[in-house]
């Protein structure tokens, strides 16, 4: 039997949690052999409700699930630990835009950006998925300078499945038959779904939809999903497929982009490192390659059309407002 891995996750009596929480717990992350510790952070407030999500986890008797631990100190949820899903924060409600977020949530993500700094493992991997992401990533690192910038990435992995599934109906196919969709930019209504280097069935997207499909339909429906699901759930944010898309991010990270077989790459956000011509620093959506050992590399060398570069530059744009309005938690 391997030793067992210790895995954070914040907000855990959320919504989200209750899928990811239950997933991870089966061996969904890191596979059926391998034994974990959940750590489980909540408000103090919410470990009643936490209570009986432990209660349910433990009635699965999942084989995997070693121990548990729930806490409302930040310090003792990432004490040594390896793997860490950042989703607590408060969720955005009806009519709610993700700026509106930034003030309430910016306040958590500095103050566990320095119990992760303090206690965390040295090689841990923070998947931040709390809105608003790439901020809430950005503030994050910045409070824990003694890990490096790569052990941080905000999620884009549920934009990047929405747009594989809206390339995939409108060919009608199957979404495994689509590769190399792009997410640029911020979580958010300005990110930009990129299908310029996408393949259906190995033929190229391009020639399969046309410009207006893809500037009037594609684009804005990927970048309003998550609102359109809120408005259909009565204000509810997306859950389940939100922990679908931590569990693939986290995993892509883990094991590696090769293993993929159906794309060359993921998208995710990273801290840009000037690619693209993306002020460095920011914690920007890319397309992204991760070596079997781990190692996160920006897909460099891309062919960028007119029509891609002003949306990458909007989407970079409010990145840099959302940080300049947080400029004294960083
Ligand atoms: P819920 O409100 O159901 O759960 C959030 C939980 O976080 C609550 O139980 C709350 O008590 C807890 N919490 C608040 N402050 C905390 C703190 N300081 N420490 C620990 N826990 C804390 O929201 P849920 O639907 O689970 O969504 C969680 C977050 O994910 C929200 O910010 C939401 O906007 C965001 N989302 C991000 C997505 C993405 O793609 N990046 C998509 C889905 C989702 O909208």
């Amino acid at each position: 039997m391997k030793t067992p891995v210790d895995i954070a996750v914040t907000g855990a009596a959320g919504q989200i949690s209750y899928s990811l929480l239950f997933r991870i717990a089966a061996g969904e992350l890191l596979g059926r052999d391998q034994p974990i510790v959940l750590r489980l952070l909540e408000v103090t407030p919410a470990l009643h409700r936490l209570r009986a999500v432990v209660m349910e986890l433990n009635d699965c008797a999942y084989p995997l699930l070693h121990k548990i631990i729930t806490t409302d100190q930040s310090e003792v949820a990432f004490k040594d630990v390896d793997y860490v899903f950042l989703v607590g924060a408060k969720p955005r409600g009806p009519g709610m835009k993700r700026k509106d977020l930034l003030a309430s949530n910016a306040e958590i993500f500095s103050e566990q950006g320095k119990a992760l700094n303090a206690v965390a493992s040295r090689h841990v991997k923070v998947l931040i998925t709390g809105n608003p992401a790439n901020t809430n990533a950005l503030i994050t690192q910045c409070n824990a300078p003694d890990l490096d910038p790569s052990c941080f990435s905000a999620m884009s992995m549920l934009d990047h499945n929405r747009a594989i599934n809206q390339l995939a109906e409108k060919c009608g196919v199957r979404s495994m038959h689509v590769k190399n969709i792009i997410v640029w930019g911020n979580h958010s209504e300005t990110q930009y779904p990129d299908l310029t280097h996408a393949t259906v069935k190995g033929e190229d997207a391009l020639t399969l939809v046309d410009a207006d499909w893809i500037e009037n339909q594609f684009v804005p429906t990927v970048q309003h999903r998550g609102g359109k699901v809120i408005e259909e759930r009565n204000g509810l944010s997306s859950a389940a497929s939100a922990a679908s898309a931590a569990i693939g991010q986290m995993r892509s990270w883990v094991v590696g982009t090769a293993k993929n077989d159906w794309s060359d790459w993921i998208s995710m956000a990273v801290m840009s490192d000037g690619s693209y011509g993306i002020e460095k620093g920011l914690f920007y959506s890319f397309p992204v390659t991760v070596s079997p050992s781990g190692e996160l590399e920006i897909v460099k060398g891309l062919d960028i059309g007119a029509f891609s570069k002003v949306c990458m530059q909007v989407t970079e744009q409010e990145l840099k407002e959302e940080r300049d309005a947080v400029a004294h938690l960083l």
